[in-house]
């Protein structure tokens, strides 16, 4: 049966079995509409191809498009049991895509009890691209294309720790874009797709970028910092990361309709990245902080939650000692419900010529281990 709570991840609005029209494909230059039958809705199943000489005849169909915003979407999508969603937002060159990559990697190869599964072509296109760049070429990602609304990646994640007859399956949609489009997030028109996605993902990933803060760029090596920021877009003048909390939540309060004066009632896990450039920092973080130990929360098999609040605390002093009150300030005034995390996707930063040495990623996993607790889907220990 299918679920009550499905969303279509391009248009964000309900999804159920009738708005979505279904095609037959049975080769590539044919396709056919195929019908639900009464006893589809009733049951809710997905239709099966009955045309005549079809080579699909019998099959359950697998293509279909959105009613409402006649996008495709796969059909299965309906099926799972919960529908989790992240946006992460950010300058260009924050690190968005690098943690996505290797977020995804390390869901896969944790060594949690799940299975993770693309839904769509593009999805898998897109992870083994981004994956072959990053673990077996070592190299950099390029910046993601500014000025296009950027596609869903649709993720299933089949749930094994459950022994009963069911296996849980959890649909993850992730809505990675161009920080360049973030930037301007409050004054130009920006892409109705785009704005769709941030207010209407269940978590907001804001992605901080350490090395724009002067103190830090006054610490650290001229080599670390060249080889940790996208050299095509970023190295001139840092973006105000104050500005952009600020432009972002005015909008998404304007999409929903929240008041001025109202903290946000959405979960946004504030993440520091590259943390692994801040160690040469003698102003950085004490040794021995909980920030530079192992996550906790993988071999737990839950959320660890004294675990996080320490790392927030020490990033929040971090911070603070590097003069970033105002940033804390505005995320605080405006989201209800954050959390502050600080990861590094590739251990250590890439050499001058932006190649890698072997992907070490440190506690990625964090912020959707924040989201996952909160969905109930794993316990807060
Ligand atoms: N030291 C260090 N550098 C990193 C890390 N992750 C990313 N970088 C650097 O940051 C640059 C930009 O990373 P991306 O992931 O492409 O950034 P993005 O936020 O997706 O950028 P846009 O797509 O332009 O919005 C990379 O080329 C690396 O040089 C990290 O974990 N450590
Ligand atoms: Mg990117
Ligand atoms: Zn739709
Ligand atoms: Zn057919």
């Amino acid at each position: 049966m299918f679920s009550k709570s499905a969303v279509c991840p391009h248009c964000l609005r309900k999804l159920t079995l009738s708005g979505m029209k279904f095609f037959c494909v049975p080769d590539e230059d044919s396709r056919h509409e195929v019908h639900l039958s009464l006893l589809n809705k009733i049951k809710g199943r997905l239709p099966v191809c009955k045309r005549k000489f079809c080579r699909n005849n019998g099959l359950t169909i697998r293509e279909a498009v959105c009613r409402k915003c006649g996008e495709s979407l796969p059909p299965q999508i309906l099926f799972h049991d919960k529908f989790l969603s992240f946006c992460a937002v950010g300058v260009s060159g924050a690190g968005k895509s690098s943690y996505m990559t290797t977020l995804l990697h390390e869901l896969k190869y944790s060594g949690l009890p799940w299975v993770l599964q693309a839904m769509d072509v593009e999805t898998t296109r897109l992870a083994q691209m981004n994956e072959q760049h990053v673990y077996e070429d070592r190299q950099c990602l390029h910046g993601t294309t500014a000025g296009v609304s950027p596609r869903p990646q649709l993720w299933t994640i089949l749930d094994n720790s459950n022994k009963g007859e069911k296996i849980p399956t959890y649909s993850l949609t992730i809505y990675d874009g161009a920080g360049e489009d973030c930037e301007h997030i409050d004054y130009t028109p920006l892409d109705s797709k785009i704005s769709l996605y941030l207010s209407g993902a269940k978590m907001l990933l804001i992605m901080f970028d350490p090395l724009l803060l002067a103190n830090v760029r006054g610490e650290i090596s001229n080599e670390t910092l060249n080889a940790s920021m996208a050299t095509e877009r970023q190295t001139s003048a840092p973006a105000n990361m104050v500005s952009m909390v600020n432009n972002l939540a005015n909008y998404i309060r304007r999409n929903c309709n929240i008041p001025p004066g109202k903290r946000i009632d959405r979960r946004a896990a504030v993440v520091l990245t590259k943390i692994d450039a801040l160690t040469e920092m003698l102003n950085g973080f004490a040794s021995g902080s909980t920030i530079l130990k192992e996550s906790p929360h993988v071999q737990s098999r839950g959320f660890v939650n004294s675990d996080s609040e320490m790392v927030d605390l020490e990033i929040r002093d971090w911070l603070t000692r590097q003069g970033e009150t105002a940033f804390l300030g505005a995320i605080d005034a405006n989201f209800k419900d954050v959390r502050v995390f600080g990861v590094s996707s590739f251990g250590r930063p890439p050499d001058l010529r932006k190649h890698l040495a072997k992907v070490r990623p440190h506690r990625v996993l964090d912020p959707l281990m924040w989201m996952l607790a909160g969905e109930g889907i794993i316990p807060t220990l």
